[in-house]
């Protein structure tokens, strides 16, 4: 089954919207399948946004995302990476739909509250940057034959 690496940012955990923004893949049908507060390294972090070293807001990106804990979650469903980044909005809070998580929570590009994974290869190898194998978790639920 697809899985796909979430995060609430620093902005999210410290305007208290962990559990609003678990609620919503929960309620959603997804299945959280690993979840943990941390703060990230400053390697961390310059690995997970090797893609926008170049960019002029790396470094603000970097400090940012090492100011203060995440949490960080992989869930499991059915294309869940894409419909993820749907729930997520637009990457600016400004141009995000009302209903999606940016577009309800956030107003700077800067600080706009989540991170999803944008395509199954970013998912492994974020995954992999975040978890263990043995902090990821199977199992069944009992609503399963009505979601997943
Ligand atoms: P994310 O990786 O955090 O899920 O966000 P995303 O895919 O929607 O956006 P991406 O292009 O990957 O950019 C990563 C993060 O960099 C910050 N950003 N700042 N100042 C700027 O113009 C700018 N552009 C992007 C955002 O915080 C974005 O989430
Ligand atoms: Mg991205």
């Amino acid at each position: 089954m697809e899985k796909t690496f979430l995060m609430v940012k620093p902005d999210g955990v410290q305007r208290n919207l962990i559990g609003e923004i678990v609620n919503r893949f929960e309620k959603k049908g997804f299945k959280l399948v690993g979840a943990k507060l941390m703060k990230v390294s400053e390697d961390l972090a310059k690995n997970h946004y090797a893609e926008h070293k170049e960019r002029p807001f790396f470094g603000e990106l970097v400090d940012f995302i090492t100011s203060g804990p995440v949490f960080a979650m992989v869930w499991e469903g059915e294309k869940v990476i894409s419909t993820a980044r749907e729930m997520m909005g637009k990457t600016n809070p400004l141009e995000a739909a009302p209903g999606t998580v940016r577009g309800d929570f956030g107003i700077t590009v800067g600080k706009n509250v989540i991170h999803g994974s944008d395509s199954p290869e970013s998912s492994e190898r974020e995954i992999g940057l975040f978890f263990n194998e043995s902090e990821i978790t199977t199992y069944d639920k009992q609503d399963s034959a009505w979601i997943y």
